[in-house]
């Protein structure tokens, strides 16, 4: 470490030193559930993490791009740059509006974020169903679909933290984008066709100057049902040489192997990457600015037409408080809602029942509907071929999305009033909905 005692905790309000250090001190020997962080103040977000599953889409165009070009390769291309161009979206917006990393609420089971983005041009309307599926260990599942373009993403992710020198962060779960190809003289109706996308490590980077922001680590992959494989290797910036948030991706088709690559895609996953052919004279075929690329704002409904167990109304009185930097209100309101869970999940444990998901459900891998994926997951060793190994133990499950769940969905989208918020005065005649401000 080149950093001097002046230089730690450079990046922390002057009253917030002693307690950043005080935070430090508390990771080293932290459990691995980064929920349980107490962390200061002036690193607290406003926002949960259920919202974080927007990140997947917030370049519609590119997003959709795949479904409408007849070429497989050049389709598993698009996936691949898609991809790509959500990952300065995923890990950097936060640094980027806010100055560093914040810790995010950490969301109830059941809590949700919907929304859509709009598009009056021909990409149409995408809408986002994210869903808290489970609190321990808390898992988000998400679903994202254009209808106009038959493209799907479904995923859930949970995280896994250890400390050595920094947190690092290990993603469970996956996503699944699928998508029917145009149809064409050759094949006029093609099947649908299913990428599996795998989730990078990450570990947080400038900790120590309370500046904290995310640096990619590891390998990913997204793997076709069309025998297309992408890998993506991450590298950040090391002690002599190289920039941060780095990556080199490549891909190929399984039949020729990782030996004969088709394309490379290569730079920087928060910049500027270029993507070339990668046989004959590498021709370049596009130099993409991830931050010229314009993102296509969420729309959600106002705060008095969300339900209650919509993320922004849920939070709101917490989300204001961290925002005027009121520590007093923002734990009594975040315990408001945190000892209503802990209730309800005493009361549905007393009736022996369980909280229902309103759009996602678990799915076994031994039963036959999911043969498709599991197939895709044992080829880049995510599972064997009977579909073990995938870690559900740590996500509660494998999630799966509802679409009839979905559709047509308005609020209240959960049966349980406002019990699971503290918004029901318990003993009260019928247990009578007391408003938000009981
Ligand atoms: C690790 C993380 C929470 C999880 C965030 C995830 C992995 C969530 C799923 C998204 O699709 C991608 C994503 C992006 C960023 C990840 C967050 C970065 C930091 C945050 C920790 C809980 C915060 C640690 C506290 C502090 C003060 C060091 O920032």
């Amino acid at each position: 470490m080149t950093s001097t005692p002046k230089d730690v905790g450079s990046g922390v309000p002057a009253q917030s030193r002693g307690s950043w250090s005080s935070f430090l001190k508390s990771i080293a020997s932290f459990n691995g559930d980064l929920s349980s962080l107490t962390a200061p103040p002036f690193i607290l977000s406003s926002t949960s993490l259920v919202e974080y599953s927007a990140y997947w889409a917030e370049h519609p165009a590119l997003f959709v791009a795949p479904a409408r070009e007849p070429n497989p390769e050049k389709r598993a291309l698009l996936v691949l740059k898609w991809f790509l161009s959500t990952l300065h979206q995923q890990y950097c917006t936060r640094s980027e509006k806010l100055g560093s990393e914040k810790k995010p609420l950490n969301p109830f089971l059941g809590e949700l974020y919907i929304g859509k983005w709009e598009d009056d041009g021909d990409v149409g309307e995408t809408k986002l169903f994210s869903e808290q599926v489970s609190h321990h260990p808390p898992v988000t599942a998400y679903a994202i679909e254009n209808e106009k373009h038959g493209v799907h993403l479904q995923g859930y992710n949970a995280q896994k933290a250890s400390f050595s020198s920094t947190i690092n962060v290990k993603q469970i779960g996956h996503a699944l984008l699928t998508l029917t190809p145009p149809a064409t003289a050759e094949n006029p109706s093609p099947e649908r066709e299913s990428y599996l996308i795998t989730l990078p490590s990450l570990h947080i980077e400038s900790l120590i100057y309370g500046t904290p922001f995310v640096e990619l680590n590891r390998s990913t992959h997204i793997v076709s049902s069309t025998g297309y494989i992408a890998k993506i290797d991450y590298s950040g910036k090391g002690w002599l040489s190289g920039k941060k948030n780095t990556f080199s991706a490549f891909l190929y088709h399984e039949s020729e192997g990782e030996k004969k690559p088709l394309y490379t895609a290569d730079g920087q996953w928060s910049d500027t990457f270029v993507i070339k052919e990668a046989w004959g004279k590498k021709r370049e075929i596009e130099k993409h600015s991830v931050k010229a690329s314009k993102t296509t704002p969420l729309a959600i409904a106002a705060l008095e037409d969300q339900d209650i167990y919509e993320s922004r109304r849920a939070w709101r009185d917490v989300a204001e408080a961290i925002e005027r930097g009121d520590m007093d209100t923002t734990t009594i309101a975040k315990s408001k809602i945190e000892n209503a869970q802990r209730e309800l999940r005493r009361v549905e444990r007393e009736d022996g029942r369980e909280w229902e998901r309103r759009f996602f459900k678990c799915v076994d891998l031994a039963t036959g509907d999911q043969e498709a994926f599991v197939k895709l997951a044992n080829k880049i060793g995510l599972t064997d071929s009977n579909g073990n190994g995938i870690e559900s133990d740590k996500t509660n499950g494998v999630w799966r999305f509802v679409p009839d769940a979905a559709k047509d969905a308005k609020p209240p989208y959960h049966q349980e009033n406002g019990r699971g918020l503290g918004l029901v005065v318990e003993g009260a005649e019928g247990a009578e909905d007391a408003g938000e401000e009981a």
